[in-house]
């Protein structure tokens, strides 16, 4: 039975899409779990949250790398809000832009075990818990670099190519049960991913110059949307771009500003 306000846990919300979810699915009224591995952020936003809609708002420190870590973090957030409907695994990153042959060992390993084994984990963590509420709806994000793939993406790509068949699996693995599974796919929107990606504030900047790029709320209402449709319905996969982004990588891009 789907509640009134569905309680959400989001993973990686001290910034970009995650932050913004939290903003949106507040404002609907839903009591929130956000986690991140700079919990300063989260906690300042759930304060804030809390302040502005008087929902209660579990935060928490989480590497979603690390199981015992996603496991405390997502068994403590279903404690403290008496149970967890949907989960946002959203925490996710690419590490530098490298030919297939020359990616050090760091920046392959740091995008697999956040953007696919991540992923797992949370899901894994929290599937208990939607089962036990008996009304759940799983979040994945992936993106365009899972439909299609670029010179210097390639594990990143990967990675999303990953979270996609993740997404197929799970959605036929609970085929029949009231949880539903949607991967939100996001082409290019301007968060701190490109910052993080190029660890340069210059060239991050300039990936979007010109341009109108996705913001992190366009992604939330999409989340938000998924969300607010009747039970029997559910959206497989959404793919959204920018009306200046024509191709899933940045083939065809309109820089008119
Ligand atoms: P941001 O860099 O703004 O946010 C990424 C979030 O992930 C941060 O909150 C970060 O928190 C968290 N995170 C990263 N690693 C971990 C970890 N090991 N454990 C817990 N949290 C972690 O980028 P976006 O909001 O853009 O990215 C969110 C998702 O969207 C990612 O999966 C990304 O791949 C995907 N995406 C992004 C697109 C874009 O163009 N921006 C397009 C399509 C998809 P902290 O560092 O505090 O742990
Ligand atoms: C992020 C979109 O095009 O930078 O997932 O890979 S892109």
């Amino acid at each position: 039975m789907r509640p009134e306000h569905p309680h959400v846990l989001i993973t990686g919300a001290s910034s970009g899409f995650g932050e913004a979810t939290a903003r949106v699915l507040a404002g609907q009224g839903c009591p929130l779990a956000l986690g991140a591995r700079r919990v300063d952020r989260v906690e300042a936003l759930g304060a804030h949250l809390r302040a502005l809609h008087g929902i209660p708002v579990f935060t928490g420190a989480v590497d979603t790398r690390d199981t015992a870590s996603c496991t405390a973090f997502v068994d403590a957030a279903a404690a403290s809000l008496g149970g967890l409907h949907v989960v946002v695994a959203n925490a996710g990153l690419a590490s530098g832009v490298h030919k297939v042959w020359e990616i050090p060992d760091e920046d392959l390993e740091a995008m697999l075990r956040t953007n696919v084994e991540g992923v797992v984990k949370t899901v894994r963590a929290a599937l208990p818990h939607l089962r036990a509420t008996g009304w759940g709806h799983v979040f994945f994000i992936g993106s365009t670099a899972g439909h299609s793939a670029y010179e210097g993406g390639g594990v990143y790509c990967a990675s999303k190519h990953g979270v996609k068949a993740l997404a197929h699996s799970l959605r036929l693995e609970l085929c029949g049960e009231a949880i539903r599974v949607t991967s939100v796919d996001p082409g290019m929107a301007e968060t701190e991913f490109a910052l993080v990606r190029f660890r340069d504030a210059a060239r991050a900047k300039a990936l979007y110059e010109g341009l109108r790029p996705l913001r992190g709320e366009d992604v939330a209402e999409c989340i938000r949307w998924c969300l607010s449709l009747p039970d029997h319905v559910n959206v497989d996969e959404l793919i959204v771009k920018s009306t200046d982004q024509a191709s899933h990588t940045m083939a065809k891009v309109h820089r008119g500003a």
